[in-house]
C-alpha cells in the first residue's frame, strides 16, 4: 500500500522541562509572555494528555474565555490531542466557552474531561495572564492528585507528540477530521440556555421585565456576552442594550474582567445614580463569578449565597430547597444561619471550587459559594455566574421586592454578618511566606488574649478532611476567632502570576436590628485593628493599608 500523502505526519519532538508550571487554586496561570515561550504550551499539553487522556479513544471538550493567545493554544491542543490518540474533541465555536458551560458540556456528553483556556478574572492581552483549567469527567476542576500528577509530568517530560496539519477553522459549526481524530466545532449557547430554562421560571422573569423592571448586565468583554444576550435579551425580553460590553475581546477591552466594585466601577456608579435600573450584575473572564447589585446597594457575595440558599425553593429547579449548603472557609457564616433555620447541614471547605465537587457528587449539598463572588449548584460542577443572576431574577420575580428590601428582610430574620476582604498585592513572595510563618508560630499564644476589646477564643490553621472520600488538605488558611461574634482569616492567594497576594478576611455578626445600617468597613473597624495587630500588617509591608477592600 502506498502511504497517503495527504495524511498529516505525526512528529515526536524532543523537549526540555519548562520550570514554574505549578497548579494554583483554580488551574494553572502564567504571564502570557511566559506561556508563549517555545515549548511551554506543548509541554503542558503533553503532560495533561498523559494524565487525563492516556491511551487511545478518549473524548474531550475544549474552549476558553477568548483571551490573547487562546487561539494559538487551541490549535496546538487540537494537533497534540490528535497525535496522542484522542478520538474526539468538541471545541466551542471561536474557542468561546464559559467555565460553567464547559462543565455542562462535559456532563451532558459524558466525555472524559475538558480543557478551559482561562486565567479567569486576571487581566488578559499580551501583557496580561494566560491560564489553563483541567476538568475531569464529572465536569468539575481536577482534584489535587490529578493536578499534582500533571505538574510532576511537566518536570520529567522529554518529548511531545504533535500532528503536522493545517489549523482547524473554528468559525463555523461542523465536523472535521484531524488525522485520526474527529473535531466537532459546536455552539455551546443553546445547551446552556436549555439548562437554565430547566431550572428557572422564565415566564415569571419575563413578567417581571414586562412590569417595567430594568436591569443591566456587564459582560466585561469576556465570555458571558453571547450567553447573556441569548438568555436575558432574546429569551427573557429584558430589552435590547441590557447586556453591555457583550463582545468578547482578547484583552477584555484593557480592563480586569473581575466583577468587583473596583473593576466594574461604572456599573456600581450607574446603580447609585439617579434613574438607576432595579438590578445589575457582572461576570468574570470565564463566566463563573457573579457580582449582584440592586438600586443603591452592592450585595456582598457571602450574603448573596445566604439569600439564594434561603430562597432557592422559589425556583422550579429547587422545589424542596437545598439538601445542604457548602461554603469556603473564609466565606462569611451567613449561609450557616440559613442552613440552621432550614435544618440542613452546612459544610466548610478550603478555598477553590474543586473541594465542593465530592459533596455535590455525593448529593450532600445543593448550593455552594465562595466570598470571591462564586455561587453555584448541583446543576454543574463549577461556580456559575449567569446561574446566580437568573436565580436572583427568579426570586425577585416571585417576591416582588427590591434588592435592598429583600436583603433588609434577610438581615432582619437571620442577623447580619458584616464582611470585608482586604488584599495586599504584589508582595515579595519570601516576605509573604515569612509573615504567614510568623503568624503560624504566634497562634498558640493568642487564645485568651484581648485585643482591641475582642477576646481570642480560638486560633489555628484550617486543615480539611473531605467528608466523602476522606482525603486531607492542610495549610488552608489561618483562622482567629473572637467568640462567635467576630473572625479574622489570613491566607495567601493561589491565582496570581507575579508576586504574592496576602488576603485578610474580616467578619462580625450582629443580631437582627432594624435600626442599624453601618457600612461594612465601619462595622468592622475593631476587628480590622485587631487583625492588623495580630498579623503586624500593614506595618510589616510598610504600607498605609490594603490595595483592595472588597
Ligand atoms: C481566588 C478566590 C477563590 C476562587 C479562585 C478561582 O483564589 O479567592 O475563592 O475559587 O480565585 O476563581 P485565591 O487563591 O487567589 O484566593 V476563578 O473565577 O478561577 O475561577
Ligand atoms: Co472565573
Amino acid at each position: 500500500m502506498t502511504p497517503d500523502r495527504s495524511a498529516p505526519a505525526l512528529r515526536t519532538v524532543p523537549t526540555a522541562p519548562v520550570p514554574g508550571q505549578k497548579p494554583g487554586t483554580s488551574g494553572l496561570r502564567a504571564r502570557t509572555v511566559e506561556a508563549m515561550q517555545p515549548n511551554w504550551i506543548e509541554n503542558l499539553t503533553q503532560s495533561i494528555l498523559d494524565v487525563i487522556a492516556p491511551g487511545a479513544g478518549s473524548s474531550l471538550v475544549l474552549g476558553g474565555d477568548g483571551r490573547f493567545f487562546n487561539d494559538r493554544a487551541i490549535q496546538v491542543l487540537l494537533k497534540m490531542a490528535a497525535a496522542n490518540g484522542v478520538a474526539h474533541v468538541a471545541v466551542a465555536r471561536n474557542g468561546l466557552l464559559s467555565t460553567p458551560s464547559a462543565s455542562a458540556e462535559i456532563r451532558h456528553r459524558r466525555v472524559d474531561g475538558g480543557l478551559i483556556l482561562s486565567a479567569s478574572h486576571n487581566p488578559g492581552g499580551e501583557d496580561g495572564d494566560f491560564g489553563l483549567k483541567v476538568n475531569i469527567a464529572n465536569g468539575g476542576p481536577a482534584p489535587e492528585p490529578v493536578t499534582d500528577a500533571i505538574h510532576r509530568r511537566t518536570l520529567e517530560l522529554d518529548v511531545y507528540r504533535v500532528l503536522d496539519a493545517p489549523d482547524i477553522n473554528l468559525a463555523s459549526v461542523g465536523n472535521t477530521a484531524l488525522g485520526p481524530m474527529r473535531v466537532e466545532v459546536f455552539d455551546p449557547v443553546p445547551r446552556y440556555v436549555e439548562l437554565m430554562r430547566s431550572l428557572f421560571d422564565f415566564d415569571a422573569i419575563r413578567a417581571l421585565f414586562r412590569s417595567g423592571f430594568r436591569m443591566r448586565f456587564d459582560a466585561m468583554h469576556a465570555v458571558t456576552g453571547p450567553y447573556a444576550q441569548a438568555l436575558l435579551e432574546d429569551e427573557l425580553s429584558a430589552g435590547p442594550g441590557t447586556v453591555v460590553n457583550a463582545t468578547p475581546k482578547p484583552d477584555f477591552g484593557g480592563r480586569h474582567p473581575d466583577p468587583n466594585p473596583v473593576h466594574a466601577a461604572d456599573l456600581v456608579a450607574e446603580l447609585f445614580a439617579r434613574g438607576a435600573p432595579d438590578f445589575a450584575a457582572a461576570s468574570d473572564g470565564d463566566g463563573d463569578r457573579n457580582m449582584i447589585l440592586g438600586r443603591g446597594i452592592c450585595v456582598g457575595p457571602s450574603d448573596s449565597l445566604a439569600v439564594l440558599a434561603a430562597n432557592a425553593h422559589l425556583a422550579p429547579g429547587y422545589p424542596d430547597g437545598p439538601v445542604g449548603i457548602a461554603r469556603s472557609m473564609p466565606t462569611s457564616r451567613a449561609a450557616d444561619r440559613v442552613a440552621r433555620a432550614l435544618g440542613i447541614p452546612c459544610f466548610e471547605t478550603p478555598t477553590g471550587w474543586k473541594y465542593f465537587a465530592t459533596l455535590l457528587d455525593a448529593g450532600r449539598v445543593t448550593i455552594c459559594g465562595e466570598e470571591s463572588a462564586g455561587t453555584g449548584s448541583d446543576h454543574v460542577r463549577e461556580k456559575d455566574g449567569l446561574w446566580a443572576v437568573l436565580l436572583w431574577l427568579n426570586i425577585l420575580a416571585v417576591r416582588r421586592r427590591s434588592v435592598a428590601e429583600l436583603l433588609g428582610e434577610h438581615w432582619a430574620r437571620f442577623g447580619r454578618d458584616y464582611y470585608s476582604r482586604h488584599d495586599y498585592e504584589g508582595v515579595d513572595p519570601a516576605a509573604a511566606d515569612a509573615i504567614i510563618e510568623t503568624l503560624r508560630r504566634r497562634l498558640p499564644e493568642l487564645p485568651g488574649q484581648t485585643i482591641e476589646g475582642l477576646t481570642v477564643s480560638h486560633a489555628g490553621e484550617f486543615a480539611y478532611v473531605d467528608p466523602v472520600d476522606g482525603s486531607t488538605s492542610e495549610h488552608q488558611g489561618i483562622r482567629v476567632s473572637f467568640g462567635t461574634e467576630a473572625r479574622a482569616v489570613f491566607r495567601l492567594s493561589g491565582t496570581g502570576t507575579s508576586g504574592a497576594t496576602l488576603r485578610v478576611y474580616l467578619e462580625r455578626f450582629e443580631a437582627p436590628d432594624p435600626h442599624r445600617f453601618d457600612t461594612p468597613q465601619a462595622a468592622l473597624a475593631r476587628v480590622t485593628r485587631a487583625a492588623d495587630r495580630i498579623s503586624g500588617l500593614p506595618g510589616l509591608l510598610g504600607r498605609a493599608g490594603p490595595d483592595m477592600r472588597g
